[in-house]
């Protein structure tokens, strides 16, 4: 499985700037079996039509839940995202980068946790002190492939991260429109209303994980502190 040749690029002219910068990130691609051959800049691994030639990359998804409430932080990507702009989902989603010595490191998941200490600040004005490296629950990582419009689109192994914390969120509006906290009645209630669109892949945890692992932390309030806290 070496990497696809003839991959296509296209112009970011018309698309927002700062998103259109953040375009020549450099992903980490891997092969389906999580073993990283290479990098490519974020455009050419979200193209479709190099997806479509089996270009793989590694991101992560993040999931913050309140220690107080067990709630989860949900956000509502922004009008000015590339991919899947306007869509409700998890607390913060993005890639390790192959521009970062740290967020190449496979072992005990490190790459992936440093990376979302970053995006959760860089996103959600998260200070790194509330959302260290260290305090993520890797749970799995799934592979999945989702059209955003046509053009672009998402190909991953994505690794499926927890958190427990009481964060402060001072958004960066141009990766976010809206956040809220939800509880498993609030999260079926914006599913099952008018109105919201959701990410596919946050449809997908959702589906198959996210309310049995979710129904684990909250039965783990601890009796000391009575704080949830998520060891699984
Ligand atoms: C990419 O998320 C990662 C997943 C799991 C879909 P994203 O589009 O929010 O990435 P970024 O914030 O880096 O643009
Ligand atoms: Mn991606």
């Amino acid at each position: 499985s070496n990497l696809p040749n003839d991959l296509d690029t296209i112009d970011l002219s018309e698309y927002d700037p700062e998103q259109s910068r953040l375009m020549s990130e450099r992903c980490i691609i891997v092969t389906p079996q999580d073993k990283a051959i290479g990098a490519l800049d974020k455009k050419t691994c979200h193209l479709m039509t190099n997806i479509n030639k089996g270009l793989l990359h590694r991101a992560f998804s993040a999931f913050v839940f309140h220690p107080q409430t067990g709630k989860l932080l949900m956000q509502q990507r922004a009008s000015e995202k590339i991919t899947f702009p306007d869509m409700w989902t998890n607390t913060c989603c993005s890639h390790p980068l192959d521009d970062f010595e740290e967020e190449k490191i496979e072992k005990d998941q490190l790459g992936v946790r440093v990376a979302a200490t970053r995006k959760l600040e860089h996103e959600l004005g998260i200070p790194p002190s509330q959302a260290p490296s260290d305090n993520f629950q890797y749970l799995t990582r799934i592979h999945y492939l989702a059209p955003s419009d046509g053009v672009w689109g998402e190909h991953e192994v994505d690794y499926i991260l927890f958190i427990t914390s009481d964060v402060t969120v001072t958004p960066n509006e141009n990766e976010i429109r809206d956040y809220k906290w939800v509880d498993k009645k609030e999260l079926q209630d914006m599913f099952t209303g008018e109105g919201n669109s959701f990410t596919p892949w946050f449809k997908l945890i959702a589906r198959d994980y996210l309310f049995e692992w979710w129904d684990v932390l909250l039965s783990k309030k601890n009796a000391e502190t009575g704080l949830y806290d998520a060891q699984y």
